[in-house]
């Protein structure tokens, strides 16, 4: 059998279980423009600071070496760029887009939060974008 290079990444990270790990969102893009693709991951039920399922997601940055785990980036609601905070059943990482949003040659990353409550309206859902810069996916 092939080895699917989704599933082993979701399991060498620990992001979630192999089956959700086979339907994490994933995209490729140079968000800190390089020139080496990187990768960002959805991990959607991953319970943050004891909020079940308040979900994550975790870029990788790629380099002339193999892609590993040596330069990564853990994105949740609690990073300060958020503007939101972390809760229990949002689900970030439902759904991940990238490209470059605002022009300045380096790939942004647009992240659904399936479930976020706004206002009254409980499980609207949200989409956050978080721009690239030189060090990577910019969480302040
Ligand atoms: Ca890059
Ligand atoms: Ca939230
Ligand atoms: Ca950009």
């Amino acid at each position: 059998m092939r080895s699917h290079p989704q599933i082993a990444l979701g399991l060498a990270l620990g992001l979630a279980v192999a089956t959700f790990a086979a339907a994490s969102p994933a995209s490729a893009a140079d968000f800190d423009g390089d020139g080496h693709e990187d990768l960002v991951v959805g991990a959607l039920f991953r319970e943050v600071e004891g909020f079940g399922s308040a979900g994550s997601a975790s870029a990788l940055y790629g380099s002339e070496q193999p892609l590993s785990t040596n330069r990564s980036q853990f994105i949740t609601q609690a990073a300060p760029g958020m503007h939101d905070e972390t809760w229990y059943g949002d689900n970030l990482g439902w759904a991940i887009a990238t490209g470059d949003f605002n022009g300045d040659g380096r790939d942004d990353v647009a992240i659904s939060a399936l479930k976020e409550n706004i206002g009254r309206h409980y499980g609207a859902g949200v989409v956050q974008v978080l721009y690239g810069a030189r060090d990577g996916i910019s969480l302040s």
